[in-house]
């Protein structure tokens, strides 16, 4: 028995350890944002490609009026946001609200300590008057301890993060915060829609390299923090859109038959030449499938809230 099988080991070992042992490698594509990836997406987000970011941003800050018109509280209520990062697109509501005076409280919630100091520090000095309670953790762990009491809430899900998971993980996600939410409660949650397939593949298959880099990434994290022997250049990144079922698939190309160990892991690893390691699906939907989404996991949807190119919508459910 091997005794690196007997220890506890962090969840990056066990989804690493578990993803190379597959017969079909991967490694998910959550992993992408330690301090490294996380600069890498940053850079992403500026490329003139990424549209995604943009056209959020567009949203929040172009219809702020029109989306507080549709929330349903009249009183006091509570907007909770999974997965805040920078919180910079969120800030365009918020700024909104704090100026019609509404009554409102704000909890951000992410998995970076970092981020969420940062955003505190960014609110107090912009929006002094807004009552912010960041909480650090995974958002479920984090909404289990957290007792929002009778107020109701507003959930935010931003950025299109859904698209990153399996069609029924996705309905998972969605039907869990459902039963977190009170009758009353909203949800406004991004999707990145169906739009001309070359605009999306170009946004994933840039021209500068850095989606290359940000998933190269994944290889050199295995390496500084289990210990592995992964050489990035001898990986090539491959990444396609396929727009009669709208999923980008990225992946990592084993460009020689080659052997790699991972000691934290106690693993030794063989790749075939073309072997692939599958790192990420980002789903782009068609707004049937975003009403048939909200259906399946109990919601009423009652606005679509679009960019001026209609590339993206933040969706208004109703529990
Ligand atoms: C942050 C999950 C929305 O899927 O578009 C960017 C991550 N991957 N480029 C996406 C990402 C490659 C991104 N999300």
């Amino acid at each position: 028995m091997h005794s690196s099988s007997t220890i506890l080991q962090s969840p990056f070992a066990e989804d690493v350890r578990r993803g190379l042992l597959a017969a079909q490698k991967a490694i998910p594509s959550k992993y992408f944002y330690d301090d490294a990836g996380s600069r890498l997406f940053q850079d992403i987000m500026q490329m003139p490609e990424y549209y995604l970011t943009r056209s959020e941003m567009e949203i929040l800050s172009l219809h702020p009026a029109a989306i507080a018109a549709a929330l349903r509280f009249s009183g006091p209520f509570t907007i909770v946001e999974l997965g805040a990062g920078d919180g910079l697109k969120t800030k365009e509501l918020l700024k909104y609200l704090v100026g019609q005076s509404a009554q409102v409280k704000y909890l951000p919630i992410d998995i970076s300590g970092e981020a969420m100091q940062q955003l505190q520090h960014k609110l107090a000095t912009s929006l002094p008057d807004l009552d912010v309670q960041p909480e650090v953790g995974d958002y479920f762990e984090v909404l289990e301890r957290l007792d929002l009491g009778q107020q109701p809430s507003l959930f935010l899900f931003l950025g299109g993060n859904i698209g990153n998971y399996e069609p029924e993980a996705a309905l998972a996600l969605l039907r869990l915060i459902h039963r977190y939410m009170q009758p009353g409660d909203q949800l406004l949650t991004g999707f990145d829609l169906r739009k001309n397939p070359r605009t999306i593949q170009l946004a994933y298959d840039d021209p500068h390299g850095i989606t290359r880099a940000f998933n190269l990434n994944l290889l050199w994290r295995i390496n500084r923090e289990l210990g592995g022997t992964f050489e990035p250049d001898k990986f090539d990144f491959y990444c396609f859109y396929n727009p009669y079922n709208g999923e980008v698939r990225s992946a990592l190309v084993s460009l020689t038959e080659q052997q790699v160990r991972v000691k934290a892991l106690d693993l030794t690893v063989h790749f075939r030449q073309n072997e692939l390691i599958k790192t990420e699906l980002s789903r782009k939907y068609t707004l049937e499938e975003v009403d048939a989404l909200a259906a399946a996991s109990g919601f009423h949807v009652e606005q679509h809230f679009f960019d001026c190119k209609h590339y993206f919508t933040d969706s208004l459910w109703v529990k």
